[in-house]
């Protein structure tokens, strides 16, 4: 009888089937949660900012910047997020959403609204590049907005 051995096969063919679905079930990465922050004209007396000031998340989170009003854009500030992280560079009246990958502080201003301090600051995990963003040059208002957001962190 030749049957032994096939039946033999098969069980060790599924038992590699089990353990490769297994596998590949575990291998999945974990889903970063997601969050908004939106674009605004204005906010509790405020004009021309961002919907959340101070935003901290995790490795892995996305962000999506929402042009709920035209008119503004997100972009991180030149030097104000962490070294090897990918540009952010939104259009004007455009959604953008952006993936952080690396840990740290990073800045992030609407370009048309710099000056009067449309800025928000997002913390990913920790605040490891800190030392850096406290030497980045930034327009007196923007200063003191970040500043606070990052004291506030700090606590
Ligand atoms: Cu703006």
């Amino acid at each position: 009888m030749g049957g032994a051995p096939i039946i033999i096969e098969r069980r060790f063919t599924m038992k590699i089937l089990t353990i490769l679905t297994l596998v590949s079930l575990t291998a999945v990465p974990a889903i970063g949660a997601e969050s908004t922050i939106e674009m605004l004209n204005s906010k509790n007396g405020e004009n021309l900012v961002f919907s959340e000031k101070f935003t901290k998340i995790a490795k892995g989170d996305a962000v999506t910047f929402k042009a709920t009003k035209p008119g503004h854009n997100a972009e991180f500030i030149p030097g104000g997020f962490p070294q090897g992280a990918e540009e952010l560079r939104g259009q004007v009246g455009k959604d953008i959403e952006y993936t952080f990958k690396i840990p740290g502080v990073y800045l992030v201003r609407c370009a048309p609204h710099y000056g009067m301090g449309m800025v928000a600051v997002i913390e990913v995990d920790d605040l490891s590049n800190l030392d850096q963003v406290k030497q980045v040059y930034l327009p007196s208002k923007v200063r003191a907005i970040v500043d606070e957001q990052l004291k506030k962190a700090q606590m």
